[in-house]
């Protein structure tokens, strides 16, 4: 009997594995220890089941080649993230926030702003935000204690294997508890033999939508990236909105990169007020980091 799945949990050498039908217990084939491959929650597998008596378990032999995957938390084929930044308590960065968003683009991942503590700030503060960001990528304002607001999220979930991202403090783990007090996650349902370790260590845990096809990572969150070596010339496609222009050919110097050289198409547009200047300063500021590592 053969069989495909999505690995949902690890732990202590046992992974589940959700097949759609069930959620099956397995061993992971010898060949990945030596071949120094670690089946990862977020996997998408093929496994072997064995019927033994009144039990299922499987063992994986394949590991399906991954969109991507992350060692901190260790998680795979993440298709997008739900970047999380609160309006206050702790104040919005929108410098902290777009390298969460760089770090999405580079790596091919969907985005979704999710901004927190809606009731600790006027409607100024959103407004703000809105102005920044609304040209970009989907945004949502809430209350991430608030079911009404956390099911916002709901429409972005479908089909993908979501994850929140972003600082500590923010609301990243509210959410999630918020959305499954609501129980549109299933939880609970993983059978397992070796239950030690569930209360003392925190388990990355992949969860299924119950009305829908959608999963979505509990992990302790990305709170943070190594940006790798980004080339500066390369630093604008991870800026959807200054690739617009950055990316048109219209610039005079073929190698702009769009920092108050003459001709520049970038900078015409923020004059216009096409480009949101915050966003300008960051790509600028970035920029300017970039290549000041260059330096060393
Ligand atoms: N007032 C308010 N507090 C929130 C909201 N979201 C989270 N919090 C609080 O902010 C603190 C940090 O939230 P937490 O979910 O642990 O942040 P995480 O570090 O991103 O997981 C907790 O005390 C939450 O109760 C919100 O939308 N409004
Ligand atoms: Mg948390
Ligand atoms: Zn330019």
């Amino acid at each position: 009997m053969d069989n495909e799945g999505t690995i949902v949990r690890g732990v202590g050498g046992f992974y589940y594995v959700d097949t759609g039908e069930h959620t099956v217990e397995c061993r992971a084939r010898g060949i990945f220890r030596k071949e120094n491959i670690k089946p990862c929650v977020g996997d998408e597998v093929s496994i072997e089941l064995v019927q033994d008596s009144d039990t299922l378990s499987g063992v994986i032999t394949e590991i399906h080649e991954r969109k991507n995957n992350f060692t901190r938390p260790p998680v795979s084929n993440v298709d997008q993230f739900i970047v999380v930044s609160a309006l206050a308590n702790p104040e919005p960065n929108y410098r902290v926030l777009d390298k969460f968003l760089i770090a999405a683009e580079m790596r091919n991942i969907d985005i979704v702003i999710c901004f927190t503590k809606k009731d600790l700030v006027g409607g100024g503060t959103i407004e703000r935000a809105r102005d920044v960001y609304s040209s970009v990528y989907p945004l949502l304002f809430m209350d991430a204690r608030d079911p009404e607001c956390v099911r916002d999220i709901m429409p972005y979930l479908f089909d993908k294997k979501s994850a929140l991202a972003g600082p500590s403090g923010v609301g990243k783990s509210t959410i999630l508890r918020t959305l499954r007090k609501d129980s549109s996650i299933q939880t609970g349902s993983v059978s397992e033999k070796n239950k030690r370790g569930r209360n003392t260590t925190r388990h990355v845990e992949l969860f299924k939508m119950t009305d829908f096809n959608g999963m979505i990572f509990d992990t302790p969150g990305f709170t943070s990236f190594d940006l790798p070596d980004i080339e500066p010339g390369e630093l604008a496609e991870y800026y959807p909105d200054i690739y617009r222009y950055a990316g048109s050919g219209k610039c005079r110097f073929n190698m702009c990169l769009h920092d108050r050289e003459p001709g520049c198409c970038v900078t015409e547009a923020v004059e216009r007020g096409d480009i949101n200047p915050y966003r300008y300063q960051s790509y600028i500021d970035e920029l300017h980091e970039l290549q000041q590592r260059k330096k060393y």
